[in-house]
């Protein structure tokens, strides 16, 4: 029996038979000839037939034929005298022409119709990015001796804000969906001192934003032995390093940023003086951030920047203060072209320091064991990846580069 090859691969079997299998992406009828398209996950190829045959696109085929050396042909060959065998009849016709560059149709209809819609090679590319950032930021923790640990997305304890997080019923008890592994992977930080969580954290936002999910993936990192925030950002700064050239491995074709030697750092104080802000202004909006992102382009050549020293009273109960500077702390946002696309900082690591800063300590009496039987400085980091990949690639709606989408009116697909 000949065993399958990807079509990506049907150009190197030229004068031999192959058997290859996928999807019809397209089909040509012309006077004298058929041509198929075949898609599988490695990309396209071509079968011609001289017959005309009744199979509608998205059929599922297995095709056993000799492979042809032809100039038109994607990949400088096609299959000829094919045997087709049909594997999969779809029940009804797509929505819309996958075999088309770009999906004609809009952001709403493509959602709704994710499944199929996903099936586009361009939409299918993009979630490629994706993937190779994620083996990417694996990879750079590994090699700098973190350990990956996968914490309960259902959770006692609310940890970024009281406000948008999602309550539910757990036998009985209220419970919440994890808004961030953050108490799970400080306390995590006294066994292996270095950690990392891949994983979906569920944020209950109530505007209907281009950069905000319900549920969106994040990548998160905490460390010990840490001076200030400044370790915490020299480990970011090469993990992305290191998410880039994965992707440029496996995705040659990918247009990669430059992740500069040093990316620059610019204090929130000065940043809201560059910026003409408000100086009492306790965070950046959305416009802030574009124009510090087109500064740091115009005066330091890179698409990164760090802004650090953001004001105490808008940052969460664990962010360390900045030494001499109390009102500001030891933690930093990171803009990529424009959008807030990492958190990150130095915690507080003694135990009269949060109970000190909670209010009430009895939720979180657990997670305070962790500091009550010593920790040491750390601080960590989250990347948020949707955003991440909408960036990258230049995709206007966080909803682009979201598998299934979850945000305020939509839960299916
Ligand atoms: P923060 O809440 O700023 O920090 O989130 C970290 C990063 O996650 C992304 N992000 C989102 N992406 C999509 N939809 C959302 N609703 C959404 N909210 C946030 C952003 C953001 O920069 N515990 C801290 C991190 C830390 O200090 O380690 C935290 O979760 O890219």
């Amino acid at each position: 029996m000949i065993t399958r090859i990807l079509a990506a691969d049907v150009p190197r079997h030229i004068g031999s038979r192959v058997r290859t299998a996928g999807w019809i992406h397209r089909r040509r009828e012309l006077k004298s000839v058929t041509f198929l398209v075949i898609r599988d996950r490695s990309g396209l190829v071509q079968v011609v037939l001289t017959e005309p045959v009744e199979l509608t696109e998205e059929t599922v085929v297995q095709v056993e034929g000799m492979v042809t050396a032809s100039e038109q042909a994607p990949g400088g060959a096609e299959i000829t005298q094919p045997v087709i065998t049909v594997l999969s009849e779809p029940a009804k016709a797509p929505p819309f022409d996958l075999y088309r560059p770009r999906l004609s149709a809009t952001l709403p209809t493509i959602l709704d119709n994710a499944p199929v819609a996903l099936r586009h090679p361009g939409m299918r590319a993009q979630f490629a990015i994706t993937a190779a950032s994620v083996a990417g930021f694996r990879a750079a923790l590994d090699a700098q001796g973190f350990t990956e640990i996968h914490t309960p997305k259902i959770v006692g304890t609310v940890t970024e804000s009281g406000a948008n997080v999602f309550g539910i019923d757990y036998f009985g008890r209220r419970a919440y969906l994890a808004q961030s592994p953050q108490l799970f992977k400080q306390s995590l930080v006294g066994v292996f001192e270095r950690v990392y969580e891949v994983g979906p954290v569920f944020r209950a936002e109530p505007h209907d934003t281009t950069r905000h999910l319900a549920q969106y993936t994040s990548l998160d990192a905490e460390l010990g032995f840490i001076t200030d925030h400044h370790d915490v950002m020299a480990v970011l700064t090469e993990t992305l390093r290191t998410m880039v050239s994965t992707i440029g491995e496996r995705l040659p074709e990918v247009e990669l940023p430059v992740v500069p030697a040093e990316i620059p750092e610019i204090h929130f104080a000065n940043a809201l003086a560059l910026i003409g802000a408000q100086p009492d202004e306790p965070d950046l909006a959305p416009a802030h951030e574009r124009s510090l992102s087109d500064w740091a382009l115009r005066t330091h050549d890179s698409e990164f920047l760090y802004v650090t020293g953001y004001p105490m009273r808008k940052r969460p109960f664990y962010t360390h203060p900045e030494p001499g500077r109390p009102d500001h702390s030891n933690s930093f946002d990171l803009l990529f072209r424009g959008v807030e696309l990492v958190t990150g900082g130095q915690r507080l690591h003694s135990y009269a320091d949060y109970l000190a800063v909670l209010p009430d300590p009895e939720p979180y009496r657990s997670y305070l064991d962790a500091f009550a039987y010593g920790m040491p400085p750390h601080g960590g980091f989250a990347l948020g990846l949707e955003r991440w990949t909408a960036r990258l690639v230049g995709a206007a709606n966080i909803r682009q580069t979201t598998l299934f989408p979850r945000d305020l009116n939509r839960l299916s697909p």
